[in-house]
């Protein structure tokens, strides 16, 4: 039986305006498993978030646990000869991508101009018929607001904000330096966290300084390119 994948449609000319369905998508493609997708929307998700899976009748939520039970039951192509420090490494860079830089996008989209929450509402909720469509983004706004606000991110300014975020591109780009690769000369599963926000970030319709930011480092835009070609040539031409 294949897995199959639930994440939001596709928008904006890169593998999915939400990141960690980039991460999976990202890893089954790395690990050569084969899959199909299906588009949804959060709450029908078994923790209300995208995305997750289903594989053997069994659903599992949330890409760190979806890459785990994939590790598990096919294999670990990607990171089993990596070393314990190497490993340390990734899950402090992961928590910086998923944890915070994450964070700083949502601010982006959902409440830093018009402009952008108007391009996000048509991405999420444009398949929806027109009055719906508009009390559901209302009513998401509100959630995700508060959410950004509960993280602790939606309490500073703009400038501060992306004044954090880009300390954190800074951070990504020095440790990324000139290796094609986070952890070196192989994708590892560090690669696809860092590709589904980082393609979030500096491709596709969202302006902000920390776009600008991203697009500015040259090593970070180049990986990008990069990981796009290697996964998703498909796409390749739409985010040139
Ligand atoms: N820790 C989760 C985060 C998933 C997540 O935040 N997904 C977003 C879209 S990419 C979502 O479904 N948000 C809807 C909501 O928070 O209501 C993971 O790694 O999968």
């Amino acid at each position: 039986m294949m897995i199959t994948l639930y994440q939001f449609t596709p928008a904006w000319g890169i593998p999915n305006l939400g990141q960690f369905n980039v991460k999976v998508e990202t890893y089954l493609r790395m690990t050569n498993l084969s899959y199909k997708v299906i588009d949804t929307m959060p709450l029908k998700g078994p923790k209300g978030k995208l995305p997750y899976i289903e594989d053997n009748g069994q659903k599992i939520s949330d890409s760190r646990f979806i890459i785990e039970y994939l590790k598990q039951k096919y294999g670990d192509p990607l990171d089993n000869d990596l070393s314990t420090e190497q490993r340390a490494i990734m899950t402090a860079m992961q928590r910086l991508l998923e944890e915070h830089l994450y964070w700083i996008g949502m601010y982006t989209r959902w409440q830093y101009t018009n402009t952008n929450w108007q391009v996000n509402k048509q991405a999420i909720f444009g398949g929806m018929p027109p009055v719906i469509r508009d009390i559901a983004a209302m009513v998401y706004k509100r959630i995700i607001r508060k959410q950004i606000y509960g993280q602790g991110t939606g309490r500073h300014n703009s400038d501060e904000i992306f004044h954090l975020g880009k300390i954190d591109l800074d951070t990504l780009s020095a440790f990324l330096a000139k290796k094609p690769y986070f952890m070196g000369d192989k994708p590892t599963s560090l690669d696809a966290s860092a590709f589904g926000i980082l393609i979030n970030t500096v491709r596709g319709p969202i302006e902000s300084p920390i776009k600008d930011y991203g697009l500015s480092k040259n090593n970070l835009s180049s990986y990008c390119d990069r990981m796009m070609s290697d996964f998703f040539p498909e796409l390749e031409d739409a985010t040139q």
